[in-house]
């Protein structure tokens, strides 16, 4: 409980993609997702684990982009509870009523402080749970979203507000030889995060990432990606992470969204829990083999959509110096 209101996890993303049949390919078949439903804009997909309707949805639109990331909150009363502490912030929330988005209950949207489009709603229709399925188990057999890792300019001030007014707890960070926090792992769920903010232009979302059970099941998905035609869109790994010690790949879809496949990381919800420093300088912090990221990791982030207007959210350069963390000089 964070004040008056509890903030469970990480829930969903809408994901602006420009063919929906080249995305359900990807998807689909290449990551294992289980299409719920779907019409002529918009694909829902869940994870074999989950038993929402959806944690992952795409939407058919002419330049890919990403209307929202959104969070469950535990009950309805802390939804109102939220909207009023954000409304005394100054800040707007927009309310969406029930049934005017898919599956899902009352919701609202607001833009946080680093301008990200953000989302939170307690209620969505639930489906059968596929775990237990394994005869639907394909390509990366996928299990469940995890979490978003967003680019922001000041990584102080998205830190200070998750902290301080929203709830979360820091589990890892990055900091520079001045002590300047150049990145920092936030969580609500006990895992090292359900978002994560990075130094760089931003607001961008720079990947979405997806829980497997295991390292096996992230080669199995190279294979597979590989067989389908895929292999240009692995983008980085597999590797292990030095900071969060999960095991990980980065996927770049047909649109160039980024989705991280990720497994292994750990418990971080005793109360006593101390929050972990890397130097931005450590070679193992990134990839904890020591192997570098290429360009595009770093440069290449998604941007927001206002989607009230349909125009781009504007992005603002990195407040701290934008060097490549790992492998300076
Ligand atoms: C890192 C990035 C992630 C993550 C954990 C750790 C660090 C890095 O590669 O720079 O996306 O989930």
């Amino acid at each position: 409980m964070s004040g008056n209101f509890n903030i469970t996890r990480a829930a969903r993303a809408i994901v602006r993609v420009t063919d929906l049949n080249a995305a359900r390919d990807f998807y689909v078949n290449g990551l294992g997702f289980i299409e719920t439903e779907s019409d002529d804009t918009f694909i829902y997909l869940r994870g074999l684990e989950e038993r929402g309707h959806h944690s992952y949805v795409l939407k058919k639109a002419d330049q890919p982009g990403v209307e929202v990331i959104s969070y469950k909150v535990t009950t309805e009363e802390d939804l109102d509870n939220l909207a009023d502490k954000l409304m005394e912030k100054g800040m707007q929330p927009k309310w969406f009523e029930k049934g005017s988005q898919r599956a899902l209950d009352r919701s609202f949207r607001v833009q946080d402080v680093s301008g990200i489009p953000v989302e939170f709603f307690c209620t969505m229709d639930t489906v059968e749970r596929m775990l237990q399925r394994y005869d639907q188990y394909k390509g990366s057999k996928m299990q469940r979203i995890d979490h978003f890792n967003c680019m922001v300019p000041d990584v102080e001030k998205a830190y200070d507000f998750y902290i301080k007014e929203l709830g979360y707890a820091c589990s890892e960070y990055t900091a520079t030889k001045d002590e300047d926090i150049w990145a920092a792992w936030l969580h609500r769920k006990p895992t090292v995060h359900d978002v994560a903010f990075m130094n760089g232009k931003g607001p961008r979302l720079h990947h979405v990432g997806f829980w497997l059970n295991d390292p096996m099941s992230i080669i199995d998905t190279c294979d597979v990606l590989a067989s389908l035609g895929y292999g240009d869109n692995i983008e980085r790994g597999p590797g292990r992470h030095g900071l969060s010690n999960a095991f990980f790949l980065y996927l770049r879809d047909p649109d160039g969204n980024r989705v991280e496949l990720y497994t292994g990381d750990y418990f971080t919800g005793d109360s006593d829990f101390e929050p972990i420093r890397w130097d931005l300088d450590d070679p193992q912090r990134a990839t904890f083999w020591g192997h570098k990221a290429p360009d595009s990791w770093f440069n290449e982030a998604m941007e927001f959509v206002d989607s009230n207007t349909g125009e781009r959210i504007t992005v603002e350069d990195a407040k701290l110096d934008q060097r490549k963390p790992n492998f300076i000089v």
